[in-house]
């Protein structure tokens, strides 16, 4: 809502508002100087917008002035977050030796609100048979836990094909199934 004074008196002192440049976005009601507007506001679509209001009288000649007008438009929690790395098909060897506490991949969501709706917090849902790995709350690290002492697996190439056919028959799986520990997968 916008005030404006003038000194002068009658005519000289009646007062014209408008919106400058003129748009269909923002309007301002004469009389109470209150801005309207027409638009739904979205912050990832435009998160600010700048105009003047000018004020003219209705004196001869008139006389007007001008303020800036800077509106900020406040975040709505619009947006879910969107895992960018790893892929949904991605799958990484780890060898039998590979240490406890060695880190195994880096999560990274992006999320278009920001603040607080923009703040994400990775955890593992599901699929983690024996607490095998950990994921950095902040940071999306995921690294080995335990040692791999559970599989019965060497390096040779045959093993290889063997882990990659197992690979393949459980990417088939919804992940919404947990297969932990489930002879059929
Ligand atoms: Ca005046
Ligand atoms: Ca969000
Ligand atoms: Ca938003």
């Amino acid at each position: 809502m916008v005030t404006v004074k003038d000194a002068d008196k009658g005519e000289n002192a009646r007062i014209h508002l408008s919106v400058e440049p003129e748009s269909a976005e923002f309007v301002i009601q004469n009389g109470t100087g209150i801005i309207l507007s027409n638009i739904s506001f979205d912050r990832e679509h435009q998160s600010t917008y700048t105009f003047r209001l000018k004020a003219v009288d209705g004196g001869d000649p008139p006389r007007s002035s001008y303020v800036g007008v800077t509106i900020n438009v406040l975040d709505e929690n619009y947006n879910a977050p969107v895992i960018v790395v790893p892929s949904n098909i991605s799958y990484a060897y780890l060898p039998p030796s590979t240490d406890p506490g060695t880190k195994i991949n880096k999560v990274r969501a992006e999320d278009m609100d920001m603040g607080l709706n923009a703040q994400l917090d990775y955890r593992i849902a599901s699929g983690n048979p024996f607490d095998l790995f950990q994921i950095t709350p902040t940071e999306g690290e995921v690294t080995l836990e335990k040692a791999l002492v559970h599989f019965f697996i060497n390096e040779t190439l045959t093993n290889q094909t063997y882990v990659e056919t197992l690979l393949g028959h459980s990417l088939d799986t919804p992940l919404d199934i947990d297969i932990a520990g489930d002879p059929e997968y």
